[in-house]
């Protein structure tokens, strides 16, 4: 395989694979756990307010989606205030044998950036807000790289509001020496807002990742996907960026939803053979799935001039 190939049966999941009440599934967590495909997904409840729903599958391909959410407003104990709207678009890192999951708390105190932790996925530590608000589109690094744990983020802050920041911390929970890591290109397919999407995975070249990028064409916004390429000792500095998207919105079921025009990625699983599924959403409506290679990627990732 030398490029991004789509599945050919897309979506892999919709709001009728969904054994409860749903207006639709999508932007899914994903990882490997006990030999089994995770995909840790936001449902919207008719209500308008997400929750996270777990679906399995041996294959990577054929989930089953549980009979209710995992993770809900209602069992964020005392972090309530936080995720009152819903819980969204979750990224799930491994650090050793704990898993930890990033998401957006949605509340009338504005998005915030959650963490919570678990072992087994079915008891949750709930560690609360990492970020203060306005921040959403958090991934973590899977290794703690200089003595630091580190993470990927968008604060909401001055002229920089749409950029990309990289911060760090002694715990998981204390986030400081905040960085912009990378900004809008004004006219490109990243020109208007950018946001990480999928968490780094260590390459032979360096930390590799997804992000998006929306630009504004007349009424409509287009989200796609790129790549990001960071130094494997010093994640603040970016070695490559695609200069153009990996993943547009092309097909039907990315065109056409609740949100059009949307290709919206938030977790990948890559495969002992090279091979990497990458599980995105279209149009804020549904699950689907893309397989490449880690080459491939690493070949889109164009060289940056020095971003330290
Ligand atoms: O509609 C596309 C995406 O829009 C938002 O993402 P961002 O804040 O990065 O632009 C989120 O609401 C996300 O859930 C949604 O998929």
């Amino acid at each position: 395989m030398s490029k991004l190939e789509r599945y050919a049966k897309n979506p892999i999941l919709t709001a009728e694979d969904v054994p409860f009440k749903v207006n639709s599934i999508f932007n899914a967590g994903a990882i490997k756990f006990q030999n089994k495909y995770l995909l840790l997904c936001r449902v919207e409840k008719p209500s308008g307010i997400s929750s996270l729903v777990k679906a399995w599958s041996e294959d990577g391909i054929h989930f089953k989606v549980e009979n209710r959410p995992v993770l809900t407003p209602e069992n964020h104990q005392g972090f309530f205030e936080y995720v009152h709207w819903g819980l969204e678009d979750p990224r799930i890192t491994r650090i050793g044998g704990i898993y930890y999951i990033l998401y957006t708390g949605y509340s009338a105190n504005e998005p915030v950036v959650m963490l919570a932790k678990t072992t087994d996925f079915k008891a949750f530590e709930f560690l609360g807000p990492i970020t203060e608000p306005i921040n959403k589109d958090a991934v973590l690094f899977p290794e703690k790289i200089d003595g630091f744990y580190w993470k990927i983020d968008r604060p909401q802050i001055t002229q920089y509001e749409g950029d990309i920041w990289i911060n760090r911390s002694p715990d998981l929970l204390h986030w400081g020496s905040p960085r912009r890591l990378i900004a809008r290109r004004k006219a490109l397919w990243d020109g208007d807002k950018i946001g990480a999407s999928t968490p780094p995975i260590r390459t032979e070249r360096g930390w590799l990742m997804l992000y998006h990028g929306v630009r504004t064409i007349g009424m409509s916004m287009i989200y796609r996907q790129g790549v990001l390429l960071l130094d494997s000792e010093n994640p603040a500095k970016v070695l490559g960026r695609s200069n153009e998207p990996i993943l547009s919105p092309e097909m039907p079921y990315e065109r056409q939803g609740d949100v059009p025009n949307v290709v919206f990625s938030t977790g990948w699983i890559p495969e002992p053979d090279g091979t990497i599924k990458i599980y995105y959403s279209g149009a804020d409506s549904n699950i689907c799935l893309a397989t490449t290679t880690v080459d491939y990627l690493l070949s889109q990732c164009d060289p940056v001039e020095d971003s330290q």
